[in-house]
């Protein structure tokens, strides 16, 4: 399987998020990349092959204009507020609260984001903007007929929606080139998120649509972060209704239980009648995920490719989250090795 891979994730490497109360150092690390990459040389998976330039037609087809602009000035603008340091938002608009943007940089971090976890620094648009177009040269290589390619992006994307970032995501990967498959041939596209996070921005793009399938296993926002989307009555709206699909999912949720809600997934995606499929591989439903509350072990991840190939679709692997960082590349190869037997 070929995969594409940008050192320019190393852009996006913060000083801290805040997480549980604390300022720690990011779970997501530039490491996290490295140790993939390490791992798909290392099994002699494929050729490794640089991103082409996309330009910015393919992530305004996804996201909203005033955010892209904001993303691609907030660190000057930061800079020139007179900090130095990472820039993280402190507070939200919230219920009674106007949503208009705000003028001051501070203010616009708030407008545009949903949490505090996802530090912007100097390089971070150049790195999501390397990132989306890791997705995208993917996509292109699926729509020339590949069976499967894996997009070693970084950061991840799924947490970040039309108009605003969290969760270490800025561009949505997996949603820009499930957009770009449509855009160039592909009637209906579907997406199937594996990350243990509720894919809520990826979700959230597609809510109206009937043309692209989302569905997503993840941690229970009863219990889990994003919180406020995620739940099973999440079915879709207007003429999208119908064409979402969540399977929220306990902490302590092991391959068991989280094996035959991947099978339902598949089971909808069937159904569905898709001409391409976009996977968000996240790995952080491993066992030892530092912040994460399922328990899948390494061989897992094998069967879950195998399943993912049994749907006999072209299929673009997107890079999402995973944080035991010794283990990711064992686990995220496992599912494309699995794909591939
Ligand atoms: N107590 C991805 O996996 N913070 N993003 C969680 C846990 C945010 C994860 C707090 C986690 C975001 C792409
Ligand atoms: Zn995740």
């Amino acid at each position: 399987m070929l995969t594409i891979y940008s050192e320019e994730h190393r852009y996006q490497d913060g000083k801290a998020e805040l997480i549980d109360g604390q300022l720690l150092p990011p779970f997501e690390m530039p490491r996290r990349a490295e140790m993939v990459l390490e791992r798909v040389r290392a099994v002699g998976l494929g050729d490794i092959l640089a991103p082409q330039d996309f330009g910015l037609a393919p992530l305004e087809a996804v996201h909203d204009a005033r955010y892209l602009a904001f993303l691609a000035a907030a660190w000057g603008d930061w800079v020139k507020s007179g900090r130095e340091h990472d820039a993280l938002p402190l507070n939200w608009q919230i219920r009674g609260m106007r949503a208009l943007e705000p003028e001051s940089i501070d203010g616009k971090l708030s407008y545009f984001s949903f949490d505090a976890g996802t530090p912007i620094m100097s390089g971070t648009w150049r790195a999501a903007q390397a990132s989306a177009n890791v997705a995208l040269t993917g996509a292109a290589r699926v729509k020339e007929g590949a069976r499967g390619v894996f997009s070693l992006c970084r950061p991840p994307g799924h947490h970040a929606a039309e108009d605003y970032y969290g969760g270490y995501c800025f561009l949505n990967n997996a949603a820009i080139a499930a957009q770009w498959l449509r855009d160039h041939g592909a009637a209906k596209v579907a997406l199937l998120d594996i990350d243990y996070h509720h894919g809520n921005g990826t979700q959230s793009i597609f809510y109206d649509r009937p043309d692209v399938f989302f569905a997503s296993l993840h941690g229970h926002p009863k219990q889990e972060f994003p919180f406020f989307l995620g739940y099973e009555d999440e079915t879709g709206e207007g003429s999208g209704e119908g064409a979402n699909a969540n399977f929220p999912l306990e902490w302590g949720t092991g391959f068991e239980r989280w094996f035959g809600a991947l099978q339902e997934a598949a089971r909808r995606i069937r159904t569905f009648g898709a001409e391409a499929l976009v996977i968000s591989l996240g790995v952080d439903t491993y066992k030892d995920d530092p912040i994460s509350h399922f328990t899948l072990d390494s061989d897992d991840y094998l069967q879950i490719g195998r399943t993912i190939a049994g749907l006999g679709l072209p299929t673009l692997f997107v890079m999402e989250g995973g944080y035991a960082v010794e283990e990711i590349g064992v686990n995220a190869v496992n599912v494309l090795t699995g794909f591939e037997e």
